[in-house]
């Protein structure tokens, strides 16, 4: 596949080599992008600079979403080094262990308010960061991560749920607002799959097993076959798609009794 060939991307939300996002970075990578990888502080650097060695001349930065000094700092690195942005990929997403074992109805001020802006804001954040070198290509695609937990209730997922609701409205807005300038903003939905982040809910191997059970595919999905459709949305082939949730998680979404 050479689909990405001659464009420039950013991809956030790498902690290890069983991320989405690292996933994503190698598929982009395939395709003939090249990249800007990011990680969240010292605790994850030496795994990003090993896994970008894989990677054809990547831009490693550093990038806590939480912080808008980091997030300016970024965008001034990669307009230093490509001089544009192509695409942006967003694979953030916190909440404290609290928020994700207590009963929802628990959920604290805080809890609430870091998970909404780690996981949900964050892409708008990004986004206005990337558009003016976005709109120097004369156009660009914004990809981020979701979970059918934003529309349904998942044991144990509670408000990162409602972060993910927020997030996929975000998307919505984020695409009326960046369309007239040629800006794509979609989301993959996908199925669960055994990260760091999923290790965080508590019960998560029952989630997968039932997806084994009652999906359509009676299986479930690879964080490569998430890649696979980052791609299509990244690149040329996704270019009449926006403001879209593409579900890839083996058509568990469709299924009722
Ligand atoms: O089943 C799953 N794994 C699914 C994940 C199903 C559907 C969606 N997703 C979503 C997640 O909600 C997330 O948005 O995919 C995205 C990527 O998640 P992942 O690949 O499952 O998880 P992981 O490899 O842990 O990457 C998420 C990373 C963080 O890792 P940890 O686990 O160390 O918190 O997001 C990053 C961090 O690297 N991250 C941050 N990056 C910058 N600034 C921040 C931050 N403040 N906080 C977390």
């Amino acid at each position: 596949m050479s689909d990405l060939a001659g464009k420039t991307g950013l991809i956030v939300g790498i902690a290890n080599k069983r991320s989405i996002a690292w996933a994503i970075a190698r598929a982009a990578s395939a395709a003939g992008a090249r990249l800007a990888v990011t990680y969240q502080g010292e605790r994850l650097e030496e795994n990003v600079r090993e896994l970008a060695g894989d990677l054809s001349n990547p831009l490693i930065l550093p990038c806590d979403v939480a912080d808008d000094r980091q997030i300016a700092a970024l965008f001034e690195g990669i307009d230093k080094e490509f001089g544009g942005l192509d695409f942006l990929v967003h694979g953030v997403a916190f909440a404290r262990p609290h928020e994700l074992s207590a009963p929802f109805v628990e959920t604290s001020r805080e809890g609430f308010a870091l998970a909404l802006d780690i996981s949900a804001f964050s892409l708008i954040a990004l986004s206005r960061a990337a558009l003016p070198l976005m709109e120097r290509r004369g156009g660009g695609s914004i990809l981020t991560l979701t979970y059918l937990g934003s529309e349904r209730v998942f044991q144990n997922y509670n408000v990162m749920g409602v972060a993910k609701a927020a997030l996929e409205a975000s998307v919505r807005y984020l695409a009326a607002d960046l369309g007239p300038k040629g800006i794509r903003v979609n989301a993959i939905s996908a199925g669960p799959i055994k990260t760091l982040a999923a290790a965080g809910i508590s019960g998560f191997s029952s989630i997968l097993q039932h997806y084994r059970d009652r999906a359509p595919l009676r299986r479930t999905v690879d964080a490569a076959e998430v890649a696979d459709a980052a791609v299509f949305l990244l690149g040329p082939s996704g270019r009449a798609v926006t403001a879209e949730v593409l579900m890839v998680d083996g058509g568990y979404h469709a299924t009722g009794m």
